[in-house]
């Protein structure tokens, strides 16, 4: 059996994705050395990345229990259906692995960032999923910033889908840089990731690990898509 771009939107979606998207390996020039998925595998030729809706209805509460049950269930989902499509890609005889939604990560000494297998955001972007907000984060036409991502990189060469380029943040728009509690956004593509890690996470007042910050997801005009 031939694999097809077509295939394998049909397996993520059949799997549980909301979106999915492909990006060939020749986009990923031009970034930071720890977006590209040529430094992994030498022979890779598209990452596929999927991305899952992420529940509104837990970012307006207060307690943050329900967006990090949300947080904790999407990351584990996500994991399934990245490693079930990677077995699926081997059993034609290709290579094909999960990035992982959320860990494990590596502390990158020359940036001194955290940073995943690779950038989930930058590589949902090239693969036409979305376009970066100034909160720095993936915003897609159907679902806004309310969207958890994966993606599988592989040997398989597939089909690219477009890039989208129209960026729906309004040219004097910074609410999501003015309301952020310790300014760890500032209009750049890069983040603060201290300042954003020590205020966003970590013990609750009770006790017990959660995402406590989620202002930029939660501020931004577009966490309901933008259609
Ligand atoms: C480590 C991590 C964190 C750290 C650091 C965040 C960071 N931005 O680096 C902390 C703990 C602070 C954090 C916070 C949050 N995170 Co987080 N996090 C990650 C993780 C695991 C790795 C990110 C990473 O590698 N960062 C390294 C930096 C360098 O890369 P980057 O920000 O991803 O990409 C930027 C650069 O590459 C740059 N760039 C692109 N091209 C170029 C070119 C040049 C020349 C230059 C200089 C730069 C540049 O722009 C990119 C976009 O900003 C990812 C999962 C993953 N593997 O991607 C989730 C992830 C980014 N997090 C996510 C989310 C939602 C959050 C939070 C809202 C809290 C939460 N978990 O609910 C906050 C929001 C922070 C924000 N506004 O960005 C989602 C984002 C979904 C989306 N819609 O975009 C991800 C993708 C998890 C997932 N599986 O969906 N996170």
């Amino acid at each position: 059996m031939n694999i097809t771009a077509e295939t394998i939107k049909e397996f993520t979606m059949n799997s549980g994705s909301d979106l999915c998207g492909i990006a060939s390996i020749n986009r990923f020039v031009n970034l930071p050395p720890l977006s590209n998925p040529k430094d992994i595998l030498k022979t890779a030729n598209s990452v596929i990345v999927i991305a899952k809706k992420f529940l509104r209805s837990s970012i307006n509460l207060n307690s943050t229990i329900p967006y990090t049950i949300i947080r904790n269930h999407l990351s584990k989902e996500i994991d399934e259906i990245t490693i079930g499509l990677s077995y699926f890609i081997e059993a034609h005889n290709y290579i094909a692995f999960p990035t992982g939604a959320i860990e494990p990560c590596n502390f990158n000494k020359n940036l001194l960032k955290t940073v995943g297998l690779i950038s989930l955001k930058n590589a949902a972007y090239l693969a036409g999923l979305g376009v970066i907000g100034k909160n720095t984060l993936l915003i897609t036409p159907e679902f806004g910033n309310m969207v958890w991502l994966g993606a599988v990189i592989t040997s398989l060469e597939l089909e690219p889908d477009p890039i989208l380029e129209k960026n729906p943040c309004h040219k004097n728009c910074k609410i999501c840089i003015d309301n952020c509690p310790v300014k760890a956004l500032d209009g750049s593509k890069f983040m603060d990731q201290q300042k954003c890690w020590d205020f966003a996470f970590g013990e609750s007042e009770e006790g017990e690990w959660r995402i406590k910050c989620f202002k930029c997801r939660q501020i931004c005009p577009f966490s309901n898509g933008y259609k």
